[in-house]
């Protein structure tokens, strides 16, 4: 009985590596936090099939969204573990790990796609030695549209804001709920339907995107289009993982990477109005922000740069003067 299972172990063994493939296929499943219908999982996708045609099969990534396999705070374990070879995560998501991962989510730092772009180009490199020193291969990243603020109620300035329960994202939106007087409670995108439907969330800072993917006109009925950061999806690989590779094949994913990464900029950018226009065809009223709570989201921007300037240290100080001289 033992001998013949160990038998036939082999001959599967044998036939795995048979044939002209010189190297046994790679399975990875990619955990992502975000929707099924959203671009960047849906750029997820793309990039998992634009794999498997390059690497001749070698590499096959089966993509779960929505948090199904992993949810959003988990992700960045997982795939540092190897319970999931890759894996993709909002960066400033982390920003209670490093400063670094905060630096696209400072308020009015960067507030357009060029700016972002950027941005990333400066801290890319920090961002993929970072990354590196936990055991992840950085991959690419993708930015979201422009942050808008979401109220429940209208809002002509700052102190329209304070009280409000404030859905964040990262522990950098705690500190700005902090300095608006709400009250942040940290809620994955994939809760937060059901944050608005039972009224724990009454004002929240996100894309079009998330607002269309969560459809969050039945709760929340304005919106201003002040574009305070466009922060990142991240894809990475765990190291392990990603070092036992043939060289070829790590060449054929980096370079389906960046045409996902190049892709991904423009569809973002390309879907931003829109998403803005299906808020207004719900019913919510989409305007610019007037001049006084412009003025004062401009302050709390100013402060909280310096905050994180202070924070990051040299290597921080740096970025921003690169990203500046740019
Ligand atoms: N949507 C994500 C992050 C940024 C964005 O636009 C979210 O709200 O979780």
């Amino acid at each position: 009985m033992f001998r013949t299972w160990i038998g036939a172990a082999l001959v599967a063994g044998m036939v795995g590596f048979g044939g002209a493939a010189a190297q046994a296929a790679e399975a990875w499943d990619m955990p992502m936090a975000y929707p099924d219908g959203n671009f960047h999982t849906r750029l997820g996708r793309e990039f998992a099939e634009k794999v498997k045609a390059d690497t001749n099969g070698e590499v096959v990534i089966t993509v779960h969204g929505g948090g199904s396999l992993f949810k959003g705070d988990e992700i960045k374990r997982a795939v540092q573990r190897g319970t999931a070879p890759i894996g993709e995560r909002l960066i400033s998501a982390l920003s209670n790990e490093d400063p670094l991962f905060a630096l696209d989510a400072v308020p009015f730092l960067a507030t357009d796609y060029d700016q972002a772009w950027k941005l990333y180009q400066v801290s890319k490199p920090a961002l993929t030695e970072r990354l590196a020193k936990e055991n992840l291969h950085f991959l690419y990243a993708i930015a979201w549209p422009p942050q808008g603020i979401y109220a429940n109620k209208a809002i002509e300035s700052a102190a329209d804001m304070k009280g409000l329960k404030f859905r964040t994202y990262n522990a950098t939106m705690a500190r700005l709920a902090e300095l608006l007087q709400m009250v942040p409670t940290q809620i994955e995108a994939a809760e937060l339907s059901q944050a608005l439907a039972t009224g724990t969330v009454e004002a929240m800072i996100t894309s079009g995107a998330t607002g269309v993917d969560s459809q969050v006109w039945e709760q929340v009925k304005y919106f201003y289009d002040v574009q305070a950061w466009l922060p990142k999806n991240m894809v990475f690989v765990n190291k392990r993982a990603w070092d036992k590779l043939d060289p070829k094949v790590q060449e054929a994913i980096t370079k389906a990477a960046a045409e996902i990464e190049a892709k991904g900029w423009k569809m973002s950018e390309e879907l931003a109005q829109g998403y803005l226009k299906t808020l207004a065809e719900h019913g919510m009223t989409v305007s610019k922000p007037s001049a006084a709570l412009a003025s004062d989201m401009a302050a709390i921007g100013e402060k909280m740069t310096g905050e994180w300037e202070a924070g990051a240290g040299d290597a921080g100080k740096k970025i921003i003067a690169d990203y500046r001289a740019k």
